[in-house]
Protein backbone atom coordinates (compact mmCIF):
# COMPACT_ATOMS: atom_id res chain seq x y z
CA UNK A 1 0.00 0.00 0.00
CA UNK A 2 2.85 2.15 0.81
CA UNK A 3 6.10 2.36 -0.54
CA UNK A 4 8.30 3.67 2.50
CA UNK A 5 11.11 4.80 0.13
CA UNK A 6 8.42 7.04 -1.29
CA UNK A 7 7.91 10.49 0.03
CA UNK A 8 4.73 11.47 -1.12
CA UNK A 9 0.92 11.24 -0.76
CA UNK A 10 -1.89 12.62 -2.49
CA UNK A 11 -5.13 14.92 -1.07
CA UNK A 12 -8.17 12.33 -2.52
CA UNK A 13 -10.61 14.83 -0.66
CA UNK A 14 -13.17 12.85 0.89
CA UNK A 15 -11.07 9.70 -0.02
CA UNK A 16 -8.78 10.83 2.22
CA UNK A 17 -4.94 10.49 1.14
CA UNK A 18 -3.08 7.87 -0.87
CA UNK A 19 -1.44 6.16 -0.60
CA UNK A 20 -1.51 5.43 3.18
CA UNK A 21 0.09 3.05 5.53
CA UNK A 22 -2.97 2.91 8.10
CA UNK A 23 -6.72 3.30 7.76
CA UNK A 24 -8.92 3.47 11.24
CA UNK A 25 -12.13 3.51 11.27
CA UNK A 26 -14.63 4.92 14.45
CA UNK A 27 -18.25 3.96 14.94
CA UNK A 28 -20.79 5.23 16.86
CA UNK A 29 -20.33 2.05 18.74
CA UNK A 30 -16.54 2.96 19.53
CA UNK A 31 -17.67 6.57 20.76
CA UNK A 32 -20.46 5.27 22.95
CA UNK A 33 -19.27 7.38 25.99
CA UNK A 34 -18.21 10.22 23.82
CA UNK A 35 -21.66 11.73 22.89
CA UNK A 36 -23.11 14.07 25.61
CA UNK A 37 -27.22 12.54 24.50
CA UNK A 38 -27.03 8.74 26.02
CA UNK A 39 -30.32 8.01 25.11
CA UNK A 40 -30.03 9.20 21.53
CA UNK A 41 -26.54 6.87 21.09
CA UNK A 42 -27.94 3.70 22.58
CA UNK A 43 -31.79 4.40 20.79
CA UNK A 44 -29.58 4.56 17.27
CA UNK A 45 -27.26 1.53 18.13
CA UNK A 46 -30.40 -0.58 19.36
CA UNK A 47 -32.66 -0.06 16.10
CA UNK A 48 -29.27 -1.78 14.58
CA UNK A 49 -27.77 1.29 13.09
CA UNK A 50 -24.01 1.96 13.60
CA UNK A 51 -23.23 5.19 11.57
CA UNK A 52 -19.45 5.97 10.49
CA UNK A 53 -18.62 9.13 12.30
CA UNK A 54 -15.11 9.63 11.16
CA UNK A 55 -12.18 7.56 9.40
CA UNK A 56 -8.02 8.64 9.90
CA UNK A 57 -5.79 7.78 6.98
CA UNK A 58 -1.99 7.68 8.62
CA UNK A 59 1.16 8.04 7.51
CA UNK A 60 3.16 7.55 10.38
CA UNK A 61 7.20 7.52 10.86
CA UNK A 62 9.35 6.10 13.75
CA UNK A 63 12.81 7.90 14.44
CA UNK A 64 12.26 11.21 17.13
CA UNK A 65 12.37 14.40 14.82
CA UNK A 66 10.37 12.65 11.87
CA UNK A 67 6.68 13.79 10.85
CA UNK A 68 3.48 11.89 10.46
CA UNK A 69 0.61 12.46 8.40
CA UNK A 70 -2.53 12.01 9.01
CA UNK A 71 -5.88 13.08 7.07
CA UNK A 72 -9.48 13.03 8.92
CA UNK A 73 -12.36 12.73 7.10
CA UNK A 74 -15.65 13.43 9.56
CA UNK A 75 -18.89 12.43 8.02
CA UNK A 76 -21.91 14.46 8.58
CA UNK A 77 -24.34 14.38 11.03
CA UNK A 78 -25.30 14.46 14.64
CA UNK A 79 -26.01 12.23 17.26
CA UNK A 80 -29.44 13.90 19.35
CA UNK A 81 -28.06 18.01 18.81
CA UNK A 82 -24.43 17.28 18.93
CA UNK A 83 -22.45 17.24 15.60
CA UNK A 84 -20.01 14.54 14.89
CA UNK A 85 -16.54 15.40 16.20
CA UNK A 86 -13.45 12.80 16.80
CA UNK A 87 -12.65 11.22 20.19
CA UNK A 88 -9.81 13.72 20.79
CA UNK A 89 -6.59 13.58 23.09
CA UNK A 90 -3.66 15.11 24.68
CA UNK A 91 -0.11 13.97 22.97
CA UNK A 92 1.48 11.36 25.66
CA UNK A 93 4.53 13.52 25.00
CA UNK A 94 3.15 16.96 25.94
CA UNK A 95 6.25 19.01 24.37
CA UNK A 96 4.73 18.04 21.07
CA UNK A 97 2.41 20.38 18.98
CA UNK A 98 0.57 19.19 16.17
CA UNK A 99 -0.29 21.32 12.66
CA UNK A 100 -4.05 21.17 11.38
CA UNK A 101 -4.72 21.95 7.28
CA UNK A 102 -8.23 22.40 6.71
CA UNK A 103 -8.85 20.58 2.85
CA UNK A 104 -12.51 20.87 2.79
CA UNK A 105 -16.08 21.03 4.69
CA UNK A 106 -16.31 23.33 7.86
CA UNK A 107 -16.17 22.74 11.55
CA UNK A 108 -14.42 23.54 14.83
CA UNK A 109 -10.75 22.84 16.60
CA UNK A 110 -11.68 22.48 20.34
CA UNK A 111 -8.42 22.92 22.23
CA UNK A 112 -8.14 22.40 26.22
CA UNK A 113 -4.94 22.32 28.18
CA UNK A 114 -4.11 20.52 31.83
CA UNK A 115 -5.21 23.90 33.48
CA UNK A 116 -8.58 24.06 31.68
CA UNK A 117 -7.62 26.96 29.43
CA UNK A 118 -9.67 26.52 26.43
CA UNK A 119 -9.42 27.61 22.71
CA UNK A 120 -11.48 27.21 19.68
CA UNK A 121 -10.62 27.95 16.47
CA UNK A 122 -12.56 27.52 12.82
CA UNK A 123 -11.28 25.14 10.02
CA UNK A 124 -12.50 25.32 6.59
CA UNK A 125 -10.39 25.00 2.75
CA UNK A 126 -7.20 26.17 3.47
CA UNK A 127 -7.12 27.19 6.87
CA UNK A 128 -4.02 26.66 9.01
CA UNK A 129 -4.92 26.03 12.63
CA UNK A 130 -1.65 25.33 15.14
CA UNK A 131 -1.99 23.38 18.13
CA UNK A 132 0.39 24.14 20.98
CA UNK A 133 2.45 21.30 23.13
CA UNK A 134 -0.24 20.74 26.25
CA UNK A 135 -3.40 21.23 24.49
CA UNK A 136 -5.69 18.28 24.30
CA UNK A 137 -7.44 18.20 20.56
CA UNK A 138 -10.69 17.65 18.88
CA UNK A 139 -11.79 18.69 15.50
CA UNK A 140 -16.42 18.73 14.80
CA UNK A 141 -18.16 18.85 11.48
CA UNK A 142 -20.37 21.39 11.79
CA UNK A 143 -21.11 21.32 8.18
CA UNK A 144 -23.62 19.37 5.82
CA UNK A 145 -20.28 17.41 3.94
CA UNK A 146 -17.54 15.59 5.00
CA UNK A 147 -14.56 17.50 6.95
CA UNK A 148 -11.74 16.55 5.90
CA UNK A 149 -8.00 18.26 7.13
CA UNK A 150 -4.54 17.10 7.38
CA UNK A 151 -2.68 16.50 10.26
CA UNK A 152 0.96 16.81 11.05
CA UNK A 153 2.54 15.80 14.13
CA UNK A 154 6.10 14.60 16.06
CA UNK A 155 6.28 10.48 15.16
CA UNK A 156 7.07 10.52 18.95
CA UNK A 157 3.59 12.65 20.18
CA UNK A 158 1.29 9.47 21.16
CA UNK A 159 -2.09 9.57 21.70
CA UNK A 160 -4.01 9.93 25.11
CA UNK A 161 -7.44 8.79 25.07
CA UNK A 162 -8.08 8.57 28.78
CA UNK A 163 -7.07 12.32 30.33
CA UNK A 164 -10.05 13.97 28.42
CA UNK A 165 -11.99 11.22 28.88
CA UNK A 166 -11.48 12.24 32.78
CA UNK A 167 -12.96 15.93 32.19
CA UNK A 168 -14.47 16.05 29.07
CA UNK A 169 -13.73 19.20 27.02
CA UNK A 170 -15.35 22.23 28.66
CA UNK A 171 -17.68 23.31 26.07
CA UNK A 172 -19.49 20.96 23.10
CA UNK A 173 -21.02 21.88 19.89
CA UNK A 174 -24.74 21.63 18.84
CA UNK A 175 -27.24 22.78 16.69
CA UNK A 176 -29.50 25.59 18.47
CA UNK A 177 -31.94 26.96 16.40
CA UNK A 178 -30.55 25.30 13.18
CA UNK A 179 -27.26 26.81 13.75
CA UNK A 180 -24.12 25.43 15.64
CA UNK A 181 -23.66 26.57 18.73
CA UNK A 182 -20.51 26.12 21.44
CA UNK A 183 -22.24 25.77 24.87
CA UNK A 184 -20.69 24.71 28.29
CA UNK A 185 -20.47 20.82 28.76
CA UNK A 186 -22.58 20.00 31.52
CA UNK A 187 -20.37 16.73 32.28
CA UNK A 188 -17.26 18.80 32.33
CA UNK A 189 -15.24 18.12 35.23
CA UNK A 190 -12.65 20.44 36.44
CA UNK A 191 -9.32 18.89 38.36
C1 LIG B 1 -5.82 13.87 13.29
C2 LIG B 1 -4.59 13.65 14.13
C3 LIG B 1 -4.49 12.19 14.48
C4 LIG B 1 -5.79 11.71 15.13
C5 LIG B 1 -6.98 12.01 14.25
C6 LIG B 1 -8.31 11.65 14.89
O1 LIG B 1 -5.64 13.25 12.07
O2 LIG B 1 -4.67 14.42 15.30
O3 LIG B 1 -3.41 11.98 15.35
O4 LIG B 1 -5.72 10.34 15.44
O5 LIG B 1 -7.00 13.39 13.94
O6 LIG B 1 -8.42 12.17 16.18
P1 LIG B 1 -8.54 11.20 17.45
O7 LIG B 1 -7.32 10.33 17.49
O8 LIG B 1 -8.61 12.15 18.62
O9 LIG B 1 -9.76 10.42 17.29
ZN1 LIG C 1 -2.69 15.01 18.14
Amino acid sequence: MLDRGSYTTKILGSGGIYPYESKIERYLSDMRDYFIDRKAVEEILSSGRNPLIYVVYEISRELRGELNVGCTVIYPGKIGDEYHFTKGHFHSNVTTGEVYIGVSGEGLILMQDKNGAFNVGEIETGTVVYVPPGFAHRAVNTGKTELVFLAVYPSDAGHDYETIMRTGFAKIVVERGGRPTLIDNPNYRRI
